[in-house]
């Protein structure tokens, strides 16, 4: 037997793609159980309209619909096709949207994919219905196409069933058993089935399958309108299925696609209607299927009256059937997968479009088999990427609401979910409205981005405009605050950034064991090392500081972190992991007067004797009980100043009165990315990812090979002579945002990953994956901007203070 004993619930796109990837991996013990009755069990594979659009602003959507398109081409169910790749087109009729479209052609060019931005004329020759005078422009991906989803299940079972897959139609699962915090088997209406590994698969049914083994599954079935015409005039005659792209009208939240001589037309612009999953009605009970409610017909009316001014041959036709068919959305938009942190064996892959399907099925197959994922960067789709507030079911329901309202606006980086929200903030948050903080939201957190109360600091500074775009969420303020953290000092609010406390007898080897830096070393000391994974790839990077000999804290950079060091902590209990991040907060006081503003406070010596660089200790700041690390994301002399939170208020007072003599100001987080950019430090999950080791990433320092053990050392080093990209840091006289391609000879060759203005150094700063050959400082390249070429030069880096005097002194 090759493999453990696998029961995979549902026979959608997604499960049967799991099979065949797992039965194709040699993994021989495979059961697919499916309610329904094939070919079309009933789910929303049964009756999506299977437009694949591929291009995402996440490199990693957009790579698994790159798989997902290469499968299913060479598929085939029983001789007909299981793709029709009749390119893609989306549609502008207003200026917003076609600048959009071109930042959409850069995404796509970043992530490898063909596609151009092109005018009127080639629009209405690709679909010729399309009213000339309404259409400014279109954005046309040849590859994008119809997948047939029914075709594409059972191409995929039977190819499964062929390498000795069993499939078990028309049997409900009831109950997933679990002994012990294992999966042993499921219950169904057809007795039991033991097994190692359950994936659920269920599609909406998944947060009731989840909840078989007490898993919180984050989405929400929403009704999505879909429509069939009758004959269209302009497609008479036309045998084929389709011959034209399909097409998106984003502005009016429509999609269509041919079906011979008919219309296909998709609706997002009403109002939402979530369903909970106990609604959903059963196999038996549906009228039509179970993902399917009847059309609401007054839904539909404005989609009508768009489509028959866009399309005008379409008022000629009727509108002759249509469903509100049920799919799944999540709170970012992205799908879930992993496995239950509770439950070992007990795996998901949910809220997948056919689009994303085979993609998700060739990457779940490989991380069960070989124990991570190396062909795709999951960071961004794992289960445990949420923090608790992320799973009440009014912020699970009120964010895939949202999520469907919003489904094709165009959004700005940093633009903040607008509900709900306040939910999370620091204690600091009532003095931080009182200097006027401008505040945008990360992971809940309120976070000021610049405060009005630095207002005066813009007179007589150099602080160029960004173009209208970049100074969306922007204030000149943002540039003073970040000059005069470097000449001056500044408070930054640091307690969004998530905190662990290990501790145990166990402790330090169990970190020993993790890391790749030395961190069992004297009480005190400070490491910045990183996290990798089996095959050598960095999980994260993170501070670790001793607290005692049997306590560390641990600066990570999200929920990841924890469920990544919790799966590994050893099973004898020696050491815990705790997320202390709510209980506590923390302030950075940095800049040359940091020392100045501190030294009145405490007995404590902060001198550079006192406590070195990378050195913690605790000391009293007035009555505030405080522990001290010298470190600075930003690149300045001073600590990240911890304590609990029903004393952050009390610590923000205290150091806001002892800074006033030495000019102390707020700062926020426009200063602290425009300064950790120009002094080079990499953000986990923008900059490096799941996806790159520490060699290309630039964080090899941070790997120590004299170490002789610790996960993932002999992989990485392997690959520390195989660099063939590298994070590289770019110059260039303008504002970017980050996800822009960057170009070579016209060719695209990389992307930036995060931007800013550099408001010491002078210049825009973009960090950016390029082949190694093009990362030699002063190369030229080129980076896509809407519907511009800016040009930038590889830079050294950092950018500032390379000698460190700032930071040591
Ligand atoms: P499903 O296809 O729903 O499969 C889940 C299966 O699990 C079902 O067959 C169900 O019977 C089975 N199951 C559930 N619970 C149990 C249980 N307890 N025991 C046994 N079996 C169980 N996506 C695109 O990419 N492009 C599109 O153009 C597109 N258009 C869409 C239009 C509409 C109207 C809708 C509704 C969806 C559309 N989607 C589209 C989304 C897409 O259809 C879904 O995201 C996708 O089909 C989900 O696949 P799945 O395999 O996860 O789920
Ligand atoms: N503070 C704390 N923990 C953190 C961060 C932080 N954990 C997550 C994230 N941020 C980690 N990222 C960094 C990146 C760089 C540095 C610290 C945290 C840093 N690097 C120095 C350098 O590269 O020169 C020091 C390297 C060394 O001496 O080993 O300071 O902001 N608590």
């Amino acid at each position: 037997m090759v493999g453990p004993k696998v029961v995979i619930i549902g026979a959608g796109v997604v499960g049967a793609a799991l099979a065949d990837e797992l039965a194709a991996r040699g993994w021989d013990d495979i059961t697919i159980v499916d309610q329904g009755r094939l070919p079309e069990p009933g789910g929303s594979s049964s009756h999506a309209p299977g437009l694949v659009f591929q291009t995402n602003a996440s490199k990693t959507m957009a790579d698994l619909a790159r798989y997902t398109v290469d499968k299913l081409c060479g598929l085939d169910y029983r001789g007909d096709p299981c793709f029709l790749q009749v390119g893609g087109l989306e549609v502008a009729t207003t200026g917003p949207r076609l600048a959009e479209l071109h930042r959409r052609a850069g995404w796509a060019h970043a992530w490898g994919l063909d596609a151009e931005v092109v005018g009127p004329d080639r629009c209405t020759e690709l679909v010729p219905m399309l009213d000339r005078e309404q259409v400014l422009g279109g954005l046309h991906v040849p590859t994008d196409g119809l997948a047939k989803a029914v075709r594409a299940v059972n191409a995929q079972v039977e190819r499964a069933r062929a390498r000795g897959v069993r499939v078990l139609d028309r049997t409900e699962v009831l109950d997933v058993v679990h002994h012990g915090g294992r999966v042993t088997g499921v219950r169904t209406d057809a007795g039991a089935l033991s097994a190692d590994v359950v994936v659920c698969c269920a599609g909406i049914w998944g947060p009731k399958v989840a909840g078989m083994v007490g898993l919180t599954l984050p989405l929400v079935p929403l009704a999505h309108q879909l429509a069939w015409t009758g004959q269209v005039p302009a497609l008479a005659g036309q045998r084929e299925e389709a011959l034209r792209p399909i097409l998106r009208h984003q502005e009016a939240d429509l999609y269509y696609r041919e079906r011979h001589d008919t219309l296909g037309i998709g609706y997002y612009g009403h109002r939402p209607m979530p369903v909970g999953v106990e609604e959903i009605l059963g196999v038996e009970a549906a009228e039509v299927m179970p993902s399917v409610q009847p059309f609401t017909a007054p839904d539909f009316e404005e989609a009508w009256r768009v489509t028959r001014s866009l399309l005008p041959s379409t008022r000629q036709a009727k509108i002759e059937e249509g469903i509100n068919g049920l799919f799944s959305f999540t709170t970012d938009d992205m799908p879930l997968l992993g496995e239950s942190p509770e439950v070992r064996g007990f795996w998901v892959a949910e809220a997948v479009w056919v689009t994303h399907s085979a993609g998700v099925g060739a990457a779940m197959a490989e991380w069960l088999v070989d124990g991570h994922c190396s062909s795709f960067d999951l960071h961004g789709c794992e289960l445990s990427r949420f923090d608790p507030h992320q799973l009440a079911p009014d912020y699970v329901r009120g964010r895939g609401c949202q999520n469907f309202v919003e489904v094709y606006d165009i959004k700005h980086p940093l633009q903040p979910m607008e509900e709900p929200r306040p939910l999370r903030t620091s204690p600091f948050h009532q003095r931080q409205r009182e200097l006027g903080g401008y505040f945008l939201e990360a992971m809940g957190w309120e976070r000021p981005h610049w405060y009005e109360s630095n207002a005066h600091l813009v007179e007589g500074r150099d602080i160029p405009q960004p173009d209208d775009w970049a100074a969306r969420y922007w204030s000149p303020i943002v540039g003073a605050e970040a000059q005069y953290t470097r000449e001056a000092v500044a408070m930054y609010d640091m307690t969004a950034l998530k905190r662990l406390l290990v501790s145990g007898p166990g402790a330090a080897s169990f970190l020993e064991r993790m890391c790749t830096g030395k961190i069992d070393k004297s009480v005190g000391s400070v490491t910045y090392t990183l996290l990798l994974d089996e095959a050598g790839r960095v999980r994260s990077d993170v501070t670790v500081a001793r607290l005692s000999p049997t306590e560390f804290q641990v600066g990570v950079n999200g929920p990841l972190d924890l469920d990544w060091l919790r799966r590994h902590v050893p099973g004898d209990g020696s050491a815990s992991v705790r997320d202390i991040t709510a209980g506590t907060c923390c302030i950075g006081l940095w800049g040359p007067r940091a020392r100045d503003v501190l030294a009145p406070l405490t007995s404590e010596d902060f001198s550079n004797e006192g406590l070195r660089y990378f050195r913690g200790k605790a000391a009293y700041l007035g009555n505030v009980p405080v522990t001290a690390l010298r470190l600075s994301y930003v690149g300045e002399l001073g600590w990240e100043i911890y304590t609990t939170a029903d004393l952050g208020l009390k610590l923000w007072d205290t150091l806001w009165a002892a800074g006033q003599p030495h000019g102390l100001i707020a700062a926020g987080r426009g200063a602290f990315n425009s300064l950790r950019l120009e002094k080079g430090y990499r953000s986990f999950g923008t900059d490096m990812t799941f996806e790159h080791d520490p060699w290309e990433a630039g964080v090899g320092f941070a790997v120590k090979p004299d170490k002789p053990d610790f996960l993932g050392r002999d992989a990485t080093l392997r690959r520390r002579d195989r660099v063939t990209r590298k994070l590289s840091c770019l110059t260039l006289d303008r504002t970017v945002l980050g996800n822009e391609p960057v170009y070579s000879g016209g060719t695209a060759v990389g992307y930036v990953t995060s931007a800013a203005y550099g408001y010491t150094v002078g210049s825009g700063v973009a960090y950016a994956w390029l082949p190694a050959e093009l990362a030699e400082p002063g190369t030229p390249v080129e980076i896509g901007y809407f519907d511009e070429r800016l040009p930038a030069t590889v830079a050294e880096e950092p950018l500032f203070d390379p000698k460190m005097t700032r930071l040591r002194g």
